[in-house]
């Protein structure tokens, strides 16, 4: 039986975080073209403050094991979707993949054509986070970032990094794509975290 994980913010009272509004469609968004990526290429790299780096195929990484995360969508331009059902695998499989050096506290998660996000290791490491590769029991489609995307339920969905290829772990924070631009270093969306400093 696959392990299901229930994302806490979905037993709120109020699922629906300030500012936000419910979208039973679930749009597509994102900097660029679609990446349409060939599975028989596709790597997973996981680099930086690590013992040693690790590159992952395709067959090897849907061989880790799979479970179900049931978690809502908080998008930053205000759309929220709940009652979104994910299959993949979860973030906590990284650990058993590498092992992180003692300074290790953030990861820059990598996308096709050079998209980053920035997360802190509390967050990316959360047990509702998870490489999904299935959305409500589909394969994810390549608008949504298929075949294999973040899902970091807990923070904006600009988090939840598109065609995924790999990760960076770092001592110290750095901003990612959305982040050097508009957006918030962090982004929790009960908080509001929606535009940085600058
Ligand atoms: N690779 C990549 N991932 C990305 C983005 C992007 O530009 N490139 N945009 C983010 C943003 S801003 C949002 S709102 C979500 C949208 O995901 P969706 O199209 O599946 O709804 O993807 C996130 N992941
Ligand atoms: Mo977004």
């Amino acid at each position: 039986m696959i392990k299901r994980i229930v994302s806490p913010d979905t037993l709120r009272e109020n699922r629906v975080p300030p500012g936000q509004y419910l979208s039973e469609k679930w749009p597509v968004l994102h900097h660029g073209n679609v990446h349409h990526i060939d599975t028989k290429t596709w790597t997973f790299k996981i680099t930086g403050l690590v013992a040693k780096e690790r590159t992952l195929t395709y067959e090897e990484f849907t061989a880790l094991p799979m479970v179900e995360v049931f978690s809502d969508i908080h998008c930053v331009t205000t759309w929220s979707r709940l009652n979104n059902t994910w299959e993949g695998v979860s973030t906590a499989i990284i650990n058993e993949l590498v092992t992180l050096n003692k300074e290790a506290r953030f990861v820059m998660v990598e996308g096709a054509g050079g998209f980053t996000t920035n997360l802190p290791l509390d967050d990316f490491f959360q047990e509702d986070a998870l490489f999904a590769l299935k959305h409500d029991g589909q394969a994810l489609t390549a608008e949504h970032g298929g075949p294999v995307r973040l899902v970091v339920p807990r923070l904006y969905f600009w988090k939840s990094a598109k065609w995924v290829t790999g990760l960076r772990f770092m001592a110290k924070d750095a901003p990612g794509f959305w982040e050097s631009g508009l957006y918030h270093m962090h982004g929790d969306p009960w908080k509001e975290e929606r535009y940085g400093q600058r």
